[in-house]
């Protein structure tokens, strides 16, 4: 994605926020308008570890999280062993195979064939179905507002139907009747692409697919981890109609004059 500055503030931190810090089980380091953050962050939900949150200013990156991850990027997670780790699709696997048992509901089906299942879905979601939107949208990460055209809309109904040809009739979420990887690494972009589609392009991203891919989304609205982390829409909308970019939504703290 676009990097906006490279300074390196030195201190003191910025905007860091923690969470349940004592019963923490991992450090996640997040920004609240990131898809691929909010991806970990649903992760961590379903399956309800408790986790210290630090929020950073990926358009002005302080000191102490370039020691964290030299990458620069989020999401991360630092483990008690104080591992770092990253990579969005990475840490929701790493999250569901770190966390068993009765307190931490599994976010993979244990059936071989469903396992096979939700790693088609997962490779449907990130790879496809994330060009198709952004093309549709406007292409790279900028907006163009008004319509697309047919082979924008074609390319991203035939996606929807790639991953509406994987769920089954009976499926509430993507791959059968519980949250699974599948549902959290789609769900942070249909979200914005659903805002997006909407407020520049006068269209519905739940009628460009059947019945199932608009149940599932109307399903996902409905669960309360969903609504809590739900991104501000206001301030989404804010960000991107002042730059035109999807991308932005990062640097809400940049320079309004040079942003
Ligand atoms: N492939 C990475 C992408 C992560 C990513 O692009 N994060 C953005 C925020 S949404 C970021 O940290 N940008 C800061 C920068 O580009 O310097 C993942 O899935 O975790």
């Amino acid at each position: 994605m676009k990097k906006k500055k490279s300074k390196t503030p030195n201190a003191p931190p910025f905007a860091v926020e923690e969470e349940s810090s004592d019963a923490a089980l991992c450090e996640f380091y997040t920004h609240s308008l990131c898809p691929y953050a909010h991806r970990v962050s649903l992760a961590l939900a379903f399956k309800r570890v408790p986790h210290a949150r630090k929020h950073v200013d990926v358009s002005n990156k302080p000191r102490w999280f370039l020691q964290v991850n030299p990458r620069g990027l989020v999401p991360v997670i630092r483990t008690r062993e104080r591992e770092v780790l990253n990579e969005s699709i990475d840490l929701c696997y790493w999250l569901d195979a770190s966390f068993v048992g009765e307190n931490h509901p599994p976010l993979m089906p244990s059936d071989n064939d469903e396992r096979n299942r939700a790693l088609r879905l997962v490779k449907a979601a990130d790879g496809g179905f994330i060009a198709a939107g952004l093309s549709f949208i406007g292409g790279g990460w900028g907006f163009t507002e008004g319509d697309p055209g047919d082979a924008r809309r074609a390319t991203l109904a035939a996606e929807v139907a790639k991953i509406e040809d994987q769920m089954d009739d009976w499926d509430t979420f993507l791959c059968g009747v519980d949250p699974s990887v599948a549902d959290v690494v789609l769900w942070p972009f249909v979200e914005r692409f659903e805002l997006a589609m909407r407020e520049f392009n006068d269209t519905e991203l739940a009628e460009m697919g059947g019945k199932k891919f608009s149940r599932w989304m109307r399903h996902m609205k409905k669960l309360p981890e969903v609504r809590r982390l739900a991104p501000d829409e206001a301030k989404l909308l804010k960000s991107w109609r002042r730059t035109m970019r999807l991308d932005y939504f990062d640097y809400e703290t940049a320079d309004m004059d040079d942003p």
